[in-house]
């Protein structure tokens, strides 16, 4: 990683001093009975919600860890062989294509096609053997423990078939992304004396129907809540933290909230994320369920999961993406 001077440390923006810590984000226990309830509960209030006893072994988690820091230790130069993120491959500071920087690198695979994570670690000579077997390793079990998720919210909604989610991203064709993020520590962050935080990803809402998170014990992820408040999510590395993506608000017809957050940067340690985004087909059609409307007026226009991506990508960061497929309803 570059070190940044001090100007190029100015380009990036400054989260303002609002976050609170608050220990109420919703604590799911998977192994629970009644923990379809709970999670529908986290995504209508939140958004977002931590899982714990999820069946994924701890080591899964470690061994991707220790290879992902071996990757981001390499000279950019070798880094720099996983070309551009475009929109898979190696990325430093810069996020998207339309401006947005941050303080972090990081890659982003497609988690869909085996194949990429082959090309990808291939890149890297023999020692890449082990990266690209520890990623699929750990990318099945996230998978698995993801359509489990999403079909105990199908139960939880009362809605059948309970696959109604989880086969958007079962499909051989479903648009899936993976990435790890490394955030450098900022030691300049120590002399702001709480000017504000620096910021490592900017705020923002995840396109796909789910997001999973998994992070070191670093802190830094901070959510939004319904009143606009931000709060510090404490890190857990035996955990993951689930988002609700922008789909999945659409084909809840709103009821559970794609959830805005943002990861600020750390003055002394650094931290790294691995995140799976859970998205349809290219081809699939967005759009509220029948089942899930009970005479509501649907607030979104159709759109297929392409034309969602193609907006999305044209979008900044923190633009509302969804805005643009809403409904004006004219009350009759
Ligand atoms: C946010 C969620 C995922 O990280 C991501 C991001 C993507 C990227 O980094 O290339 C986007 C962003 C994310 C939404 C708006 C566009 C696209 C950067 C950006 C400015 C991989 C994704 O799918 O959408």
């Amino acid at each position: 990683m570059v070190v940044l001077s001090k100007p190029a440390i100015e380009q990036l923006s400054i989260a303002n001093d609002c976050s609170t810590f608050l220990p109420g984000v919703p604590l799911v226990d998977l192994s629970k009975p009644d923990s379809k309830t709970h999670l529908v509960k986290a995504c209508e209030e939140f958004g977002f919600f931590k899982v714990i006893n999820h069946g994924v072994p701890f080591e899964y988690m470690r061994d991707l860890e220790t290879e992902a820091l071996k990757f981001f230790s390499l000279p950019p130069s070798d880094k720099q062989k996983a070309g551009p993120p475009n929109p898979f491959g190696y990325g430093n500071k810069k996020i998207g294509h339309n401006g947005d920087v941050g303080w972090l690198e990081y890659m982003l695979l497609n988690s869909n096609t085996e194949a990429d994570y082959h090309k990808f670690a291939s890149l890297f000579g023999e020692a890449a053997e082990n990266f690209s077997r520890v990623l699929k390793v750990y990318v099945s079990a996230v998978k698995k423990m993801a359509f489990e998720i999403l079909e105990m919210l199908a139960d939880g909604l009362k809605i059948q078939p309970r696959n109604v989610f989880s086969k958007l991203l079962m499909d051989e064709q479903s648009d899936s992304v993976f990435r790890v993020n490394h955030y450098p520590p900022c030691p300049d962050l120590e002399e702001s004396n709480g000017a504000g935080d620096l910021i490592g990803f900017g705020e923002h809402t995840d396109p796909q129907v789910i997001s999973v998170l998994r992070s070191n014990n670093t802190s830094g992820l901070q959510i939004c809540l319904k009143d606009g408040n931000w709060i510090s999510i404490p890190p857990d590395h035996n955990s993951f933290f689930i988002n609700v993506g922008d789909s999945l608000q659409v084909m809840t017809n709103g009821r559970f909230k794609s959830v805005r957050h943002r990861v600020v940067a750390n003055s002394s340690k650094s931290r790294l994320s691995m995140i799976y985004f859970g998205g349809p087909p290219l081809s699939e059609k967005i759009a509220p369920l029948p089942s899930l409307m009970k005479g509501e007026d649907s607030l979104y226009k159709e759109f297929t999961w392409f034309e969602y991506k193609k907006s999305a990508y044209k979008s900044r960061l923190a633009d509302n993406r969804l805005g643009l497929f809403e409904k004006i309803n004219v009350a009759s």
